[in-house]
């Protein structure tokens, strides 16, 4: 069977370091093969044909065609084991990704928002409880929009591109975005999900192996997608308590600025640079500002800049 694994290897699939994945490598490599096998039978037939059917042999055509069943066999066999892959194996495993969702006391809870070109992860924190984030207060300073009159949100910690976890334990990542559609793929974690502004999707798996994976965004979102990628660090329980630590102490006491100051020296809000905004941007939102990602200059410009 080890060997059969290979051809997902060689088809560029990272090593699989989650609980679930190996169900997924199965199926992938289920597919792979049969595709082969089409592919190779497809192509035998077709160059059988054309050598059996040539014209110098059959300078006449024949408009009845094939007589026998067996073509009508071979497809219905075809269409029989992709239903069994699609019914028996695909939609279940789907089914269980999405109902049934770790509980949420042992698991590890974490927002993922994608904005071009980044992934900011927000972690509850010490109280581990989420603060309240409201898309009218997005700065650069406060990249999520934390309210700073929400005692749960003091403690909490936002940090970019790079996601901490430990081993063995759940992890449940709510997925959202600021501007566009993005993907939060983890590709060694056989897991992804769309990224949707407006809604939060939530996505779990369980990392069974320590080491630092990638993060990419698995949706074309602007022109700088190709860079859109974050580290996901899996540690020890003590290297991820210590983490945790450090990243608390570097946060220090959180004091987010009001919404509509800019700390001194930062530049005014505007479209990060190399972002092109969508068609239409400017009328998206009630007021007609842009989306909450590029706050209009009008709106939250600073009275001190
Ligand atoms: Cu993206």
């Amino acid at each position: 069977m080890r060997s059969l694994a290979l051809i997902n290897e060689l088809l560029g699939q990272p090593p699989n370091a989650s609980a679930h994945g190996f169900q997924i490598d199965h199926i992938l490599e289920f597919c792979h093969w049969f595709m082969a096998a089409l592919f190779v039978g497809w192509s035998v037939y077709f160059i059988y044909v054309l050598i059996r059917f040539r014209r110098g042999r059959h300078p006449q055509a024949d408009h009845e065609g094939v007589r026998t069943g067996i073509s009508t066999h071979l497809e219905f066999a075809v269409v029989l084991i992709e239903a069994v892959l699609l019914v028996g194996f695909a939609i279940p495993l789907w089914g269980k990704r999405v109902n049934e969702f770790p509980d949420t006391k042992d698991a590890i809870l974490v927002h993922a928002v994608g904005q071009q070109f980044n992934w900011n992860f927000h972690l509850p924190g010490p109280d581990g409880k989420f603060g309240k984030r409201d898309a009218d207060l997005v700065t650069n300073s406060n990249p999520l929009g934390l309210d700073p009159n929400d005692p749960a949100g003091k403690d909490d910690l936002v940090v970019l591109g790079e996601l901490h976890v430990p081993v063995d334990r759940p992890v449940i990542i709510e997925v959202s975005s600021k501007d566009v559609i993005h993907n939060f793929d983890l590709p060694s974690m056989r897991i992804a999900q769309d990224a949707i502004p407006g809604s939060i999707i939530p996505m779990w798996f369980k990392p069974i192996k320590t080491g630092t994976y990638e993060v990419v965004c698995g949706q074309l979102c602007g022109l700088g997608h190709y860079g859109m990628k974050g580290t996901l660090v899996v540690d020890t329980p003590a290297d991820y308590q210590a983490w945790l630590k450090e990243r608390v102490e570097l946060a220090g006491p959180q004091t987010a600025p009001a919404p509509t100051q800019r700390p001194p020296g930062e530049p005014p809000v505007g479209p990060t640079p190399g972002t092109v905004p969508p068609p239409g941007g400017g009328n998206l939102e009630k007021q007609g500002g842009p989306p909450d990602a590029r706050p209009s200059p009008q709106a939250t410009q600073s009275p001190h800049s």
